[in-house]
């Protein structure tokens, strides 16, 4: 079927026959997030024709896609993955050939607080978005957003595909379920699904309650005299961090193979919060003993303590590798929010302080309501 593609530069008849005939369409649950908007830009540089569920807010939250600047170029399709209809929805409005399913409720401490509702969005979710799949069309493709906190505690390090899984958290216990129905609609349907049991992955763009992102804005405010201390929670906790940007090429990966698979993506190489602490406050010329507190309000009642992947799969059948490494990472988060916070004390907005919803929103459905 020949696609009409709004974002394509014409150079012949020809030329424009071709492209539109080969350009892919995908479909990224999520795309207002971290991850989301980095695999928009990456997928729009591949040729992609990008679509993106996004849920209705009071205040609307495309910061991050204007970030990275693809916000007129990405479609919006409302949806939310309590809700099946919108699913469908989303998928037969977009007709994708691959469907990267980032949504969820991410957060592993907003978890305790809200267990019932994260099984339903990060568990159920991932079965509401299969489902539709095995009934629409079974050959879009699926990609199903995993992650390392599967491993808990309970296994030695570094952690690869065949590792056991120990789930400490409402998160990756939801995580867990979305996992094996991925592999199960896999088996079951000979639909193309895999797992992409990704590491932790930061940016300048992740939220703000996550660890790396409170510290390198911790960081940034204390820089500029907002806040005189840091308060955290489990310093000792070991994490395995890459850069987000590096991470959303290994989905696309993932979903080019001839066959689907679960791959673990990492850095290999693990450090705890505190030296992450330690590293941001030298990368801003401060000495880190001076401004951190620990708050056990922000000790959770379960944690994971070690978490350090081995991406070898990734790296002999994928050819995936990291780039940036840990003090790299932790440099670029810190100069991105002083950064910020310098242009806020001169007067500019923060992204994420969006006045509006801009006029170039482009929000499909089948009943446009725009
Ligand atoms: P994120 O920034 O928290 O983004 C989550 C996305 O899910 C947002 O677009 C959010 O929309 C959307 N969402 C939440 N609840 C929803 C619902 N009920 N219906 C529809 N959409 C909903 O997360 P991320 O860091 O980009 O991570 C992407 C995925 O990878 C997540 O599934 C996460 O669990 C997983 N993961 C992340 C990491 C990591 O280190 N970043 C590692 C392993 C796995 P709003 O913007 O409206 O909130
Ligand atoms: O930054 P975090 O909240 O990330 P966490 O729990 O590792 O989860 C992230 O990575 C997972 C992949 O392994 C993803 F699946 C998940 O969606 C999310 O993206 O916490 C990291 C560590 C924890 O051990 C936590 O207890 O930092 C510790 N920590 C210490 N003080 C803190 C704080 N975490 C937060 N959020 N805030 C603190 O003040």
């Amino acid at each position: 079927m020949i696609r009409f593609a709004a974002n394509l530069n014409i150079l012949s008849v020809v030329d424009f026959q071709l492209r539109v005939i080969t350009m892919k369409r995908a479909l990224i649950t999520g795309i207002t997030g971290q991850d989301g908007a980095y695999l928009a830009k990456f997928l729009l540089k591949k040729g992609y024709q990008v679509f993106g569920t996004f849920r209705r807010t009071s205040t609307p939250n495309f910061w991050r896609l204007q970030e990275v600047e693809v916000f007129d170029q990405v479609n919006l399709i409302p949806a939310d993955l309590i809700d099946s209809a919108s699913i469908a929805e989303a998928i037969t409005v977009a007709e994708p050939d691959e469907v990267y399913h980032l949504a969820a409720q991410s957060f592993v401490g907003a978890s305790f607080e809200q267990p019932i509702g994260t099984g339903n969005v990060t568990g159920l979710g991932v079965t509401r978005v299969l489902e539709v799949i095995r009934l629409i069309n079974k050959d879009i493709k699926f990609y199903q957003a995993s992650t390392s906190e599967l491993y808990g505690n309970g296994n030695a390090h570094p952690q690869r595909e065949e590792s056991s899984f120990m789930p400490q958290s409402p998160y990756s216990a939801a995580k867990l379920y979305g996992y094996w129905i991925t592999r199960i609609y896999r088996e079951a349907y000979d639909i193309f699904a895999c797992n992409g049991v990704l590491f932790n992955h930061e940016s300048p763009l992740r939220g703000l309650e996550f660890v790396t992102r409170k510290i390198s804005n911790g960081v940034a405010r204390i820089v500029i005299g907002m806040d005189k201390t840091l308060p955290l929670g489990n310093l000792k906790a070991r994490r395995d961090w890459g850069y987000a940007p590096e991470y959303v090429e290994s989905m696309w990966l993932m979903m080019q193979q001839d066959t689907p698979d679960d791959y673990v993506i990492a850095t290999n190489e693990a450090c705890t919060v505190q030296e992450f602490a330690e590293k941001a406050f030298e990368v801003a010329g401060l000495n880190w003993e001076k401004y951190v507190i620990v708050d056990k309000r922000f000790i959770r009642p379960l944690d994971v303590n070690y978490l350090q992947g081995d991406y070898s799969k990734a790296r002999e059948k994928l050819g995936w590798e990291p780039k940036v490494k840990f003090d790299r990472l932790v440099e670029i988060m810190v100069k991105a929010d002083i950064d910020r916070w310098n242009k806020w004390l001169h007067g500019e907005r923060f992204p994420w302080d969006a006045p509006h919803y801009p006029a170039e929103t482009r929000i499909l459905t089948r009943s446009l309501r725009m």
